[in-house]
Parts: structure tokens; sequence; C-alpha cells
């Protein structure tokens, strides 16, 4: 039998981040992709690629999973992109139909060309209805400091003390993507167990941000804790598959670049 991973998830309409990055990196990572959509993101490229966002009706999102999980006997799932503080009530709702083995959470806030603060509803809302049900959490530095309450986050002790207060949240596991976002020469990502910190280090590869790292990194995790693999395992995996995903990314003719492994 196959191994199955599920991921509920915005679109993003260039095929860089959102869903789509999501059952790309199911499908290389060698695992049968089921998805759920939440909400359409279109970038604008009469408007400075500027985002605009359809939010998918609550029964729509609810009847999907419904779906999804009557069709499949699904264990572990990836959660995304949500966008507003209705779709974080129905996927929770739905989330608390059934046991999970994990539930991987990318709090997804705001995305590249977004004002921060656009989405302060939705973080409550996340904090308080979806945080409590992950077992992996992976915030960005934005969404670590947002969630953590913490002023700043520079350093990688910052970065530790995030994870542990996120932890405090709820999620036994939480990794805090640091990127290309702390100063010097390493890409440092954080891996907090509840119990030690862990340091993952990988050289930079430029300072851009590149679309749909993020979504790719989570969403390796969740490929591999599909498999089996355990979750400081399955976080290395995905720090590696991540990194790759970078190194082959492509341009396009919107200003950022996105994860691809074939250049
Ligand atoms: O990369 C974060 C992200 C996740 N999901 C969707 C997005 C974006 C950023 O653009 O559009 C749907």
């Amino acid at each position: 039998m196959s191994k199955i991973a599920y991921v509920i998830a915005g679109s993003e309409g260039t095929g860089g981040a959102g869903l789509q990055a999501d059952l790309k990196t199911f499908e290389k990572l060698g695992v049968y992709g089921v998805g759920t959509i939440t909400c359409i993101v279109s970038f604008d490229p009469k408007s400075g690629w500027g985002h605009r966002f359809v939010p998918i009706a609550g029964q729509v999102i609810a009847d999907q999973i419904e779906a999804a999980t009557s069709a499949h006997a699904l264990d572990v799932v990836k959660i995304g992109m949500l966008g507003t503080p209705e779709t974080v009530e129905t996927v929770a709702t739905s989330l608390r139909q059934q046991p999970w083995r994990h539930v991987v959470v990318d709090p997804v806030l705001i995305c590249k060309g977004q004002e921060p603060g656009a989405a302060l509803d939705t973080d409550n809302a996340l904090r308080s209805d979806i945080l409590p049900l992950a077992t992996v959490v992976t915030p960005n530095l934005f969404e670590a400091q947002t969630l953590s309450g913490m002023e700043s986050l520079e350093t990688v002790d910052d970065l530790a003390e995030a994870a542990r207060r996120i932890a405090d949240l709820g999620p036994r596991y939480v990794a805090v993507k640091g990127g290309a976002g702390l100063p010097g020469d390493e890409a440092v990502d954080v891996f907090f167990d509840g119990t030690d910190v862990t340091v993952l280090r990988a050289p930079k590869i430029g300072n851009e941000r590149v679309s749909g790292a993020g979504c790719v990194f989570a969403a390796a995790i969740t490929a591999e804790l599909a498999k089996g693999t355990d979750v400081a395992d399955a976080v290395s995996v995905a720090k590696e598959f991540a990194h790759a995903g970078i190194a082959g990314r492509i341009t396009t003719e919107a200003p950022f670049t996105a994860v691809d492994w074939h250049s």
C-alpha cells in the first residue's frame, strides 16, 4: 500500500508556492499526495505582482476534507495557508473529527509582497484553534516573532527561545526557519523537540528569499512522517530537500525565484 500525505493549503497561481509546491514535494519524496484548497492566491503582474486573494467557502473546504478523509486512511496532514479566521475555524473543526499521528502546521501569516500586520486576526485564530492541534510547527522568522511575541529575532539563541515559547502554545516539535534571514554565511534553522534544541546549518545560497522554500520544507517533513520517519530525521531530510530546491531554483517573470530541482 502506498504511503499517503495530505495537505490543506492555498493555491498559488504561479506554481511556485502553496498547494502546488506541496504536491510536487510529496511526489518527489515518493508519497501519494492528496490536497484540499483553502484559498486562491493569484499575483497580479499588472500591479507590481501584488496579492489577489480569494477564500474558498467554508462548506466547500469541509466537503473537500470529507472527501479526502473518507477516501483514504489519512494520518499525517500538513496545514499551509488558511487565510481567514473563518477558514481557520472550518479547518480546525474538520481536523478534530479524527485522530492524526502528525499535524504539521506551516503558520503562513503573510506572503511575499504583503504588509506585516495584514493578518492579525488570522494569526490570533491560528494560535488559538490550530496550534493546539499541531504536533510539528514550522514558522519562519516573521511568524516565529509574531507567535512567540518576541521583540526581534537576531541570533541563534533568539530562535531557540522563540521555539520554546511556541512549543508552549501546543506543538511538541518546533522548527524555526531562520533561512537567509540571520546575518552570516549560513542559512540557520533551529529544531526544538520539547527537550533539546538542534541547530541546522547549510551554506546560504544568495540572500534573496525563494518563493515556496518554506512550503517545501514543511511538505517534505510531512512526506517523511507519512513514510514513518521520526520527526528529527524528517526535519533534516526536509532541510536538505529544501536546500536542493533553492539551489535548483528557477527564475520567473515575477520578482522572485521559485524552488525547483531541475537546474
Ligand atoms: O509561501 C507562502 C505561501 C503559501 N501558500 C500560498 C501562497 C504563499 C505565498 O505566496 O500564495 C497559497
